[in-house]
């Protein structure tokens, strides 16, 4: 655990984290256009990377490395974990981060963001170990929304390479209550049949609102009330996303703001990682329709 007293406050290592954040953002919108081409290289999880991904990466990793308070670095582009110093244990966090989430968006011209979750423990560590958690959102305006212990606000972020400005337009983010829309990834015939047989009743219910990018369909669940899935498949048992860069993040959020998350058999801050790669099934949205999904799993 950080103490508190012993660098400026624990609050202010996790702001300068998203003041890190906030910081890149406009640089890496502004250098997007140029990089929408493949690297030519693959990721630790043996994903073709494009230019856009691993400049994102680069300017994160240099930002966030250089905050007082940050022990370690692990990102989904890299294989193994960046030590920023300080060392995690020995009060400083761990930041985990997907540079840029759904990146193959970027082709067509569709919404991606940046993930980013803070761990007061050594990674891999479960998300119950998370003191905070954001998101950024390139989307036709960029926002950036971070979840702590006092809720969930949201930013839009404005500026250039010369400066960033920062305005909160909200402070309580919570989930509505009368949920409208749903997405679900994944092929239709890769879905074992008990996901589909749910997917079928929230077909009369909700509306269908998948973008390709987990950052801008969750962000839709968060401002309409639904369920984003990325299920388990047939073939693929732990499903898609990675736990330590993109499900805890994306739970703690969501929980914070009155929703919940599930693996299909806990929830997803409870889940053991093996690896900081490790991927997971992630069913996240209102907890009604969450809940009702697990019973449905089980
Ligand atoms: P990425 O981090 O390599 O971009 O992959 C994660 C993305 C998620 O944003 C999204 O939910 C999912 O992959 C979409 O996958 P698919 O293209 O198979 O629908
Ligand atoms: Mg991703």
């Amino acid at each position: 655990m950080v103490d508190p007293a012993s660098d400026g406050g624990a609050d202010s290592t996790v702001e300068a984290v998203f003041d890190a954040v906030a910081a890149t953002a406009p640089e890496i919108r502004a250098a997007l256009p140029g990089r929408r081409v493949e690297s030519g290289t693959e990721n630790a999880s043996g994903e073709s990377v494009l230019a856009g991904d691993l400049y994102a990466d680069e300017l994160l990793g240099e930002a966030i490395t250089a905050v007082d308070g940050v022990g370690s670095f692990v990102s989904e582009e890299r294989e193994a974990a960046v030590d920023a110093g300080g060392g995690v244990g020995e009060g400083a966090y761990a930041v985990a981060i997907d540079p840029l989430d759904g990146s193959s968006n970027l082709r067509s011209n569709n919404a991606m963001g940046t993930v980013v979750g803070v761990y007061d423990a050594p990674l891999p560590a479960t998300g119950r170990d998370l003191v905070a958690a954001g998101y950024v959102l390139y989307g036709p305006i960029t926002t950036m929304v971070v979840a702590d212990a006092d809720g969930v606000r949201e930013e839009v972020i404005a500026g250039d390479d010369g400066g960033v400005e920062r305005s909160v337009v909200e402070t309580d983010l919570r989930l509505p209550d009368d949920p409208l829309v749903y997405g679900f990834g994944g092929r239709v015939p890769d879905w074992p049949a008990d996901f589909t047989d749910y997917a079928r009743e929230i077909e009369d219910e909700l509306k269908l609102r998948y973008g390709g990018a987990m950052v801008g369909d969750v962000n839709q669940v968060l401002t309409y009330g639904g369920i984003f899935a990325y299920p388990a498949l047939v073939d693929a048992p732990d499903g898609k996303l990675r736990l330590s860069f993109e499900a805890n993040p994306i739970a703690y959020i969501i929980e914070r703001a009155g929703g919940t998350a599930t693996d299909g058999e806990q929830h997803i801050l409870d889940v053991e990682p093996e690896g900081v790669h490790d991927r997971v099934p992630l069913y996240v949205g209102n907890e009604e329709l969450v809940e009702r999904l697990q019973a449905a799993l089980a």
